[in-house]
Parts: structure tokens; sequence; C-alpha cells
């Protein structure tokens, strides 16, 4: 019927940035690949970083870029390829996509389209620089209206869902049923690189992937741009569907490791405490994680409990700050003591608990950062096994972003968790630096002898928190030159 050319950018983050270095198999692209194909299409997919992920090569002054570079990937560019989509997940890679856009269009004189996250929600610059088209929001079902109205000669105008030039107004993209859509077709990724990196968002011990069970998120954390992008509505995978899909990893891929990406996993504990029964009725012998951060109003002892019979081993909960005050900016409830109840539960479980801190936002005072100094330190001793401390960085289109719009880099890059193009950057490094050194204070006096079971995971890179993770990928940048470690030195 045709030939569509997908293309999945490189990982591209600051130098030595262990928060910005996480590599991941693009998994909305590998959807938009699965449904394509169901639509009779043929499919070529580039996964830049997956193509090549011990390739460095530095960009820009302070960045690099892990994987396929600009002229690799035209290199590998289907001639016969009727259009090409690029995946655009976030702002740190819009620049990159933009550049890869327009280089395509010189070079091949074929339609570019763009999608993903950050799309959805700046897709006018994109449009405006030359790029033909641009998928808003989910692209199953505007990407293949748009391919096939293009392969009828159409102008690909006027499709729910899609902007291109003199279209500014875009009409919502219908979206199908969740059980209607293919699973994702991993078999286009190079799964197997992934795994030789020995790195992932999620800790591993063997084979692992993400997961997607459910898309959206029904609260409004103004950090976060996941509400308007889903405008509000969680849509999720029957339980059914779900262990289709974990079988079918298991079986054909030999997947053990799980890592469930869902915004909120639990958003509907009902089908979450089903999934974990089909699990164990199945029998599958798998480690699940949800390194995503969880809705604690989403949570409860019972359900935790049906959730380690399934297998979970890692969780994330995300207070985000120890001050309330900061919360509320943040649009972030939180029931402390609930929080610290589940976190006892979670131990009692042998569920490991990361917890997640987002500090730097322009109002927080340092009572606010020594509310969150105290939060912490009531986790250690409650045995919390992980914190994760992202400096805040105003994502382009969240509301919490408004206060810093002028200030944004012009080419984006540099919009992640370690915003370092911030007036008050080195700060915030400060701040995060002492709350890191109370956690490993805290922890060797709280709990001395999991000091032990982190080296021995770091040595044998089998992973059960992402603290080990980080501490591995800090070996790794320190001594780069041994072969096969990630990541490797930029060149
Ligand atoms: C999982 C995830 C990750 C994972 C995996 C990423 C991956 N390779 O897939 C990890 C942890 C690695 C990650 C990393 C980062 N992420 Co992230 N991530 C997500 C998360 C939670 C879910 C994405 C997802 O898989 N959704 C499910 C799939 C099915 O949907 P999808 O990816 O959106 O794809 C659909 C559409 O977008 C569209 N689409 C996608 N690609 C294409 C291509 C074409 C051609 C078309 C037509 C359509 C299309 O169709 C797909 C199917 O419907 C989102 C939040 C969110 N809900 O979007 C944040 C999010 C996208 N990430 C974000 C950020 C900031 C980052 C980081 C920069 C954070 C950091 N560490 O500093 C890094 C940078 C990664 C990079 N190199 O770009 C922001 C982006 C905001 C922005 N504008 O910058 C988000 C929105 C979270 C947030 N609200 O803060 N991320
Ligand atoms: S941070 Fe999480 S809970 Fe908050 S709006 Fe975003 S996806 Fe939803």
């Amino acid at each position: 019927m045709g030939i569509v050319q997908l293309i999945s950018p490189p990982l591209i983050a600051y130098q030595n940035d262990i928060f910005g270095m996480i590599p991941s198999p693009p998994i909305g692209l590998a959807s938009i690949a699965a449904f394509s194909r169901k639509n009779g299409f043929d499919v070529d997919l580039i996964d830049s970083f997956g193509a090549d992920p011990f390739r460095t090569k530095k960009y820009g002054r302070q960045f690099v870029i892990i994987g396929l570079d600009i002229e690799d990937i035209l290199s590998n560019i289907k001639l016969n390829a009727d259009v090409i989509g690029i995946s655009v997940h976030s702002a740190m890679v819009a620049k990159f996509c933009m550049d890869l856009g327009l280089k395509i269009k010189e070079n091949y004189h074929k339609p570019v389209v763009v999608g993903g996250p950050h799309i959805s929600l700046n897709y006018e610059q994109f449009i405006n620089a030359g790029i033909d088209y641009a998928v808003i929001g989910e692209g199953e079902l505007p990407f293949i209206q748009l391919v096939t109205d293009l392969q009828g000669g159409g102008s690909g105008k006027n499709i729910p869902g899609v902007a291109t030039l003199g279209q500014s107004r875009i009409q919502n993209g219908d979206v199908l049923e969740m059980d209607d859509l293919p699973m994702p077709a991993w078999d286009l990724i190079p799964l197997k690189n992934y795994w030789k990196t020995k790195i992932n968002h999620s800790p591993f011990q063997g084979r692992f992937i993400p997961m997607i069970s459910s898309r959206g998120c029904p609260f409004k954390c103004s950090f976060c741009t996941t509400p308007l992008t889903s405008r509000g509505r969680w849509r999720a995978y029957s339980a059914d569907r779900v262990l289709k899909e974990i079988k079918f990893l298991h079986d054909v891929h030999g997947v053990v490791d799980i890592a469930i990406q869902d915004d909120n996993f639990s958003a509907n504990p009902k089908r979450t405490k089903e999934i974990c029964e089909l699990i164990v009725k199945e029998g599958l012998n798998l480690r699940l994680s949800l390194p995503s951060g969880v809705r604690l109003e989403t949570l409860s002892e019972d359900l935790l409990n049906a959730m380690r019979k399934a297998g979970l081993t890692y969780l994330s909960l995300s207070p985000e700050s120890g001050s309330k005050r900061i919360r509320q900016l943040m649009r972030k409830t939180l029931d402390e003591n609930k929080f610290y109840r589940i976190q006892k539960h979670c131990k009692l479980l042998n569920i490991k608990i990361g917890i997640c801190f987002i500090i730097g936002n322009p109002e927080e005072r340092m009572a606010d950062i020594l509310q969150t100094a105290k939060m912490i330190a009531k986790t250690i001793y409650l045995g919390a096994d992980d914190i994760s401390i992202f400096i805040f960085s105003p994502l382009p289109g969240a509301p919490l972003a408004k206060t810093f719009e002028k200030k944004f880099p012009k080419d984006l890059l540099g919009l992640c968790w370690t915003p370092k193009w911030r007036e008050d950057y080195k700060k915030w490094a400060v701040v995060r630096y002492l709350l890191y050194a109370e956690y490993a204070i805290l922890k060797i006096i709280f709990q001395p002898f999991s000091i032990w079971q982190h080296i021995k995971n770091v040595v044998k890179r089998e992973f059960e928190t992402k603290g080990e993770m980080g501490i591995a990928r800090l070996l790794a940048n320190r001594f780069s030159s041994a072969k096969g470690s990630w990541p490797v030195k930029p060149r």
C-alpha cells in the first residue's frame, strides 16, 4: 500500500548528566509503527539511539548526542518511503528533530510529519519553520488518516488532530478504543542493544522493557504537561489486554523486567488489582516496577499486597516537596500520614521504594528546603531505599512555566531536570548536592546493612534501586574507556 519511514532521535543530554541520560525504547513510535502495519503500510523504523548506543558526539558546547547523528540518519532513510515521521519526545530533542526534518525535506523532498509529547503543545514552531505536518495528541488514527490522504493525492488539510501551514486551529483527533490498538512493534526496535547498555529508567536484573497500560492523567500538577496533552482523560487497556501484552513480551522477547511507565497505572485500582490477579493466575515469574511516580491517592495496603504477589519490586512515590506551601503551588495534594503508612507497608512487603522531589520552584525559600530535608530524613528512617532530586525545569506548555517563558534558551536545549541555563542553577545544584549528602549519611546511620547489598548490586549490575543505577552510571562515566561500559565519553 505504501511505505512509511519512522525515526526516533538519538538521546541528547548535558554531558555527564546522569539525570538526563536515560535511554528507553520509544514506546509511542513503536505504537505508531504497529498501527501503520495494521493498516497495510510497510514500515521502516530508525531508532537512532538503539541503533548505536555506544556512539557519542559533542552537540554544541555542553551537550552530547548518543546514537546516530543527522548525517547517519539521512543515509539510512529508505529512498522509496512515501512519508517520513519523526518522534519528538521532549524539548531536549526538539532542535535536533527540527533540523533533521528540514534536512530530509531539502535532500529527499518527501512530506515530513512530526508527533510526540513535545509536539502536542509546541507544534506551531515546527510548522512555521517549514515542517509539513504535526500530529497533535495520540497519533495512531490521525497519522494513518494523513498518510492515506496524501497517498490519494490529498493535501493533508482538514484532518482532525493534524496541523499544517495555515491551519492553526486544530480540531481534536479521534482516539481509538485502547484495546483496539495493536501491541507496540518491538520487533522493529533493536532491544538487544538497549540490554547491552545495562542502563534503564527503572531497576532491572535481566532483559527489560517499558510498557504503557494506560494513557493520560486526571490530576493537574502545574509543572506537568500531561493534563493538557491528555485533556484530563485517563484511558486504559483492559486487564486481559495488559496480561496478553505482558505474556507476549515474556514469551517472545524473553523479558523478565517490566517497567510500567504509565502516568497513572493505578488510577483505577480495581483494574490494577485485576491485572495483578491475572499475572498470578498465569504463573508468570516477572519483576514489575513503577518508576514514574504513583499517585498516593490511588494506593492502598490491599492493592500493594496484590501488586507484590504479581511481582512488583520497585515503586516510586512523588511527594515532590516536603513543604505544603510549595506542594500547593505545584497543585500537588499529599496526605502525609498515608505517605508514611504506605512506605511502611512497602517495607513490610519488601517492595523497594524511591521517593522523588523537585526543588527550585521560583517561590521556594530556605524554610521550604528545610521541610524537604525533614521529609527525606523521615523517609530514610522508615526505610525508603532511594531518593531522586530534580531541579525544577519549566516545560514548555506547562502552567508553571509561564513565569520562565521569556528566559527559555532559544533552542529549548537544557529544558530537562538539570536546567543549567537557569540563572540560579548553581544555587540549586548545591542544595541538591546537600540533600543527597543528607540522604547518604542517614542511609549509613539508619540502614547500615543495606549499603553492602547496594555495593553487591552495582558490581553485579543487577539493580534493585535507581540509586544503584546512578552510581553505576557515574562509574561508567568516570571509567568509560572500558569496553562496553555506558555512557561512553563524547568524541
Ligand atoms: C515514559 C516517559 C519517558 C521515558 C521513556 C521515553 C521514551 N523513549 O519513550 C524516559 C524516562 C526515558 C523519559 C525521559 C525524558 N523525558 Co519523558 N516522559 C515519559 C512519559 C511519562 C510517557 C511517554 C509515553 O511513553 N507515553 C505513551 C505513548 C504511547 O505515548 P507518546 O509517547 O506520547 O506517543 C504518542 C503520541 O505522542 C504520538 N507520537 C509519538 N511519536 C510520534 C511520531 C509521529 C511521526 C507521530 C505522527 C505521532 C507520534 O503518537 C503516540 C501514540 O499515540 C511522558 C509523559 C506523557 N504522558 O507524555 C514524559 C515526558 C514526555 N517526558 C518529558 C521529559 C521532560 C523527559 C526528559 C527531558 C526528562 C529528563 N530526564 O530530563 C527525558 C528526555 C528524553 C529524551 N531524550 O527526549 C516531558 C516532556 C515535556 C517537554 N515538552 O519537554 C513529559 C511530557 C513529562 C512531563 N510532563 O514532564 N521519558
Ligand atoms: S505529575 Fe503525574 S500526577 Fe501530576 S499531572 Fe503529571 S502525570 Fe498527573
